[in-house]
């Protein structure tokens, strides 16, 4: 089936509400980075992966890892509308024995490729996926997504040697690059530019987009299955927070949920996003 970008918007919406619900009843979690990488997790699930919610442990399914764990409720909200498990398990999250832990749990929720948390792991562990399919000589593609503050991790930098070293082409990694992290803006913290410089340096293809640009996730990501020679990354610009004007770009929103009043208001803003994003597909 193929979504209009328009249908994308309203599916993006829905889940940008969940999102607000979710950290609301839980008491805890990340609204900026979930918020900010809606768009790219419903483009991934509803244009991009080659998967099925029915058979989520089929053979050939694209694979997708979520690096920084942290921004699960977007992932898991993504998850529901897409039919993984029911809606309403989106409202148990972090609660003693639900299938959604506060950090992604694979023994909690199967249908998840691995569990995260600790950040700068995830690239490691997708480019064992991605050099085991090609030993295998499978066809499915490896997505990783990871944030912007995950590259103050050593181990990140390692798996970023290991694809390029090793033209891990069937491997793409998406950076939430929403210039963020715990403690503040990440070029204060410790400046990553030029990023991709550096991963073009380290034997990579190097894609620019907006992150919230459906048109633009969509042509990177069919780009990179397009790339035979080494690893792509798509740096994602993103806006912590996006479609909630008090959260957007506020490094205090990282991790803090909202109270009653400040979620209604979220999401009264939410139900009235729209014209961000330009056309997809006709
Ligand atoms: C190895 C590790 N160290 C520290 C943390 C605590 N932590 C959780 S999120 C985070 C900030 C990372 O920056 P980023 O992911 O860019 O934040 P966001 O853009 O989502 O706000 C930190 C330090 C962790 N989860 N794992
Ligand atoms: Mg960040």
């Amino acid at each position: 089936m193929k979504y209009t970008t328009e249908e994308l918007q309203e599916i993006s919406k829905e889940v940008r509400k969940d999102i607000i619900e979710m950290i609301l009843k839980a008491g805890y979690g990340h609204p900026a980075g979930s918020l900010g990488m809606v768009d790219v997790l419903v483009t991934l699930y509803y244009v991009i992966l080659l998967h099925d919610p029915k058979k989520p442990d089929w053979e050939d399914r694209d694979r997708l890892v979520l690096s920084n764990g942290h921004i699960c409720p977007a992932r898991y909200a993504v998850m529901a509308h897409r039919g993984y498990f029911e809606h309403k398990e989106l409202f148990k999250i972090g609660k003693f024995g639900s299938i959604l832990q506060g950090h992604p749990d694979k023994r909690f929720l199967k249908s998840l490729e691995t569990t995260s948390g600790p950040l700068g792991s995830g690239l490691s562990q997708a480019c064992g996926v991605a050099y085991g399919a090609r030993m295998d000589k499978k066809r499915f593609r490896t997505f990783v997504i990871c944030s912007d503050g995950e590259h103050n991790e050593g181990n990140h930098w390692e798996a970023v040697m290991f694809a390029g070293k090793n033209n891990l082409s069937n491997l793409t990694l998406i950076v939430d690059r929403n210039n963020i992290q715990i403690d503040g803006h990440t070029e204060d913290i410790m400046p990553l530019e030029p990023l991709l410089d550096k991963y073009k340096s380290f034997g990579w293809s190097v894609i620019d987009i907006d992150g919230h640009n459906f048109d633009e996730i969509v042509s990177a990501c069919s780009k990179a299955r397009s790339i035979f020679e080494n690893p792509t990354v798509i740096i994602a610009h993103t806006i912590p927070g996006m479609g909630v004007d008090f959260m957007e770009n506020n490094p205090n929103w990282h991790a803090k949920a909202p109270n009653d009043i400040e979620a209604k208001k979220a999401i009264m803003e939410i139900r009235t996003m729209g014209g961000k994003v330009t056309p997809y597909g006709e």
